[in-house]
């Protein structure tokens, strides 16, 4: 056995030691690390001791309090560092805000909230009691032959906010309910019926049943059996192809701290966004460059398009309403991830304060999808990923979410929408049905009596660059069509020329993308500079995941998402401004948000500046949709601009002469 190998064996041993040890014993190591069970519990019992809280506190939401980045320049491993937690409870008519120090125990500041907590299941559960003991609903689903209510699911949803007086002083949910069909694992809408909840008083607060609508009798499911009852075996079998990997991961895994090829990052979880990145580090020769202090997803926002008494509130915030990380899934080796993946754990809050260990949310794995890194007729190199991912399951839909590190010196992001559509019930069986046209007018039909309500996906990710140090300035490179001028004695009429331009306020810095008036994003240190003198900088490449929201920006839920009406926006750093949809988006107004903190207008230039972008995509249902929709991915690519003096993957190992990878080069 080779001394590599021993050390992988020895590595191997060590992670899943740490795997079968449990989160709760994992130790903080890095002043970034994911609270552990222990933190958690020492929030709550501090809370406690102080008497803040009693048994019917709901604990909406525990999370690390990030530390002063200045206060982590010095750190380095094994020296003490600060350790906050934040807590957001609500108790009975209010939601408070704590601060936590967790290393001396004591509570640092216990304040009213400036907005609601993020919701929590138990409350939706709550909201679902109150609604179906409503003499109203109960009369509805009678009206439909519904009885059984063992049948029937009932749905609470955050509401929405539409600038009405009540809004403030309420915490409103919409109670909608679905119904199981006789042998079907899948459930239809009971269309038309909508209860306004109020979790303050307890009391439905408006009902509203706009008539009967025919249940879709076809039953459907997606577990093997039903697929197979309905299809048989697919033909041509099984599939041949498989991922695996010989000798062993090619990265070191150590709590939170990843390194692999010439990446090195700290992630951790959190119960709003999920995965959080940290102090992305790349190699360029023997020397470790900073490129990213943070990057996560800081909103996920669905507003649908369908202005029906049970569709028009239908806004969600996924991240903030809900909470990314809160809504994690255990992830399935050789379906979600590959077999050979690092399968890692994480702590979730329970709403009495309780923690929770989710098993296996978060994979890390290498992967070659067969493309070469670059290629130069006889000569090339096999490329390699090294992947973190999630997945958030929010209502209907599976969101997977990966953070992929590449060898030439970029870093992919990206969203794969999967799940089950949101789906309305609707007269029509077909598209020749007499109702049909006016079924269909905000969706498709996608299945008998199933229409699916078109909509948008926005996902807003931060990203605090932090190029060569944290001092960044914004550069927009503009692509202008430029004549040719007489003088130039050729016969070309046109090409086009780069205008560079360095906004040095936020205003200045908002972009819309623009199909006919390309820019290209870019981050850059102006304090360094290459060997060709010129300063080293990453670029925000779209991968065509941009798309212009359609919405008015009056309308009461893009005011709380007013992000989305551009695509690009920079700000100073700023340790509380985190999420683009503001930190309370429960009932949120937009007030304290990423465009209100922008209207402030300051100065971005050759300062610590952090990037807001949004993915989305347009969402027009269609019948392939049904039963599960096939993966939509979508991503954007942040890649090194005159970072490195050449292609950091030119001296990726060579593949042997049979075919295959070098595997002992590190
Ligand atoms: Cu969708």
């Amino acid at each position: 056995m080779y001394l590599s190998e021993l050390v992988r064996a020895l590595r191997a041993f060590l992670i899943l030691g740490l795997l079968g040890y449990g989160a709760s014993a994992a130790a903080v190591n890095h002043p970034l690390d994911s609270l552990t069970q222990d933190e958690y519990k020492s929030v709550v019992d501090i809370l406690r001791k102080e008497r803040r809280v009693d048994a019917s506190a709901i604990f909406n939401y525990i999370s690390l309090m990030p530390p002063e980045k200045a206060a982590l320049a010095d750190w380095t491993v094994g020296k003490p560092f600060p350790r906050k937690a934040i807590a957001i409870v609500g108790i009975k008519d209010r939601h408070y805000r704590a601060e936590v120090d967790l290393i001396t125990g004591r509570l640092v500041s216990w304040l009213p909230a400036s907005g609601q907590g993020p919701v929590v299941e138990a409350e939706m559960d709550l909201a679902n009691a109150v609604a179906m003991k409503d003499a109203r609903l109960i009369e509805a689903m009678k009206r439909r032959g519904l009885t059984d209510f063992s049948l029937l699911r009932c749905i609470s949803l955050a509401s929405g906010t539409f600038g009405t007086k009540d809004e403030e002083s309420q915490r409103t949910f919409k109670t909608t309910c679905v119904t199981k069909r006789p042998g079907s694992s899948l459930e239809v809408p009971v269309e038309g019926v909508v209860a306004t909840v109020d979790l303050r008083s307890r009391k439905v607060i408006d009902f509203v049943d706009t008539g009967v609508v025919p249940l879709a009798p076809d039953p459907w499911g997606h577990s093997q059996e039903q697929i197979e009852a309905r299809f048989g075996k697919r033909a041509g079998g099984a599939h041949k192809t498989v991922m695996s990997q010989v000798g062993g991961p090619g990265y070191v895994l150590d709590g939170g701290h990843l390194q692999w090829d010439i990446w090195r990052l700290n992630f951790s979880t959190d119960e709003r966004p999920g995965v959080m990145l940290n102090n992305v580090e790349v190699r360029d020769g023997g020397k470790w460059r900073h490129v990213l202090y943070e990057m996560y997803l800081s909103e996920v926002f669905v507003p649908y398009s369908d202005p029906s008494q049970g569709w028009y509130w239908r806004t969600y915030m996924d991240s903030g309403e809900y909470g990314f990380g809160a809504s994690m899934t255990t992830l399935t080796p050789g379906v979600d991830c590959p077999p050979h993946a690092t399968f890692v754990d994480s702590v979730g809050l329970n709403p009495d304060g309780t923690t929770v260990v989710r098993k296996a949310t978060i994979c890390v794995f290498e992967r070659t999808d067969g493309d070469p890194a670059w290629r130069r007729l006889a000569e090339g190199r096999a490329a390699t990923d090294l992947v973190i991912r999630y997945a958030s399951s929010v209502g209907n839909y599976d969101y997977l979410v990966d953070y992929v590190f590449r060898q030439d010196g970029s870093i992919k992001t990206r969203i794969g929408a999967v799940g089950i559509d949101a789906i309305k019930g609707v007269a029509a069986t077909d598209m020749e049905s007499p109702t049909a046209q006016a079924d269909t007018r905000f969706g498709t039909l996608i299945r008998p009596n199933v229409v699916a309500p078109n909509h948008t996906h926005f996902f807003n990710f931060r990203i605090d660059f932090d190029i060569d140090g944290a001092s960044n300035s914004f550069m927009k490179m503009k692509m202008v069509p430029t004549k040719v001028d007489a003088s130039a004695n050729v016969p070309r009429k046109s090409i086009w020329t780069v205008a560079h331009e360095v906004p040095e306020r936020e205003l200045d810095a908002v972009t819309r993308m623009e199909l006919a008036a390309p820019a290209a994003l870019g981050i850059y240190n102006p304090n360094v500079k290459n060997a060709l003198k010129q300063n080293p900088s990453y670029m925000l490449m779209p991968d065509g995941s941009a798309a212009h929201s359609l919405l008015d920006v009056n309308d009461g839920p893009v005011k709380r998402n007013a992000y989305v009406d551009n695509q690009f926006w920079v700000t100073p750093y700023r340790p509380n401004e985190r999420y683009a949809g503001g930190t309370y988006a429960m009932q949120g107004t937009g007030d304290d948000t990423l465009k209100s903190w922008v209207s402030a207008n300051r100065p971005i230039k050759n300062t610590d500046i952090v990037s807001w972008y949004t993915v989305a995509f347009h969402h027009i249902p269609r019948s392939e949709d049904w039963p599960v929709m096939p993966a939509h991915w979508v991503g954007f690519t942040l890649m090194p601009h005159n970072f490195f003096d050449h292609n950091p993957s030119i001296n990726v190992a060579p593949t042997t002469p049979a075919g295959e990878r070098a595997h002992d080069q590190h």
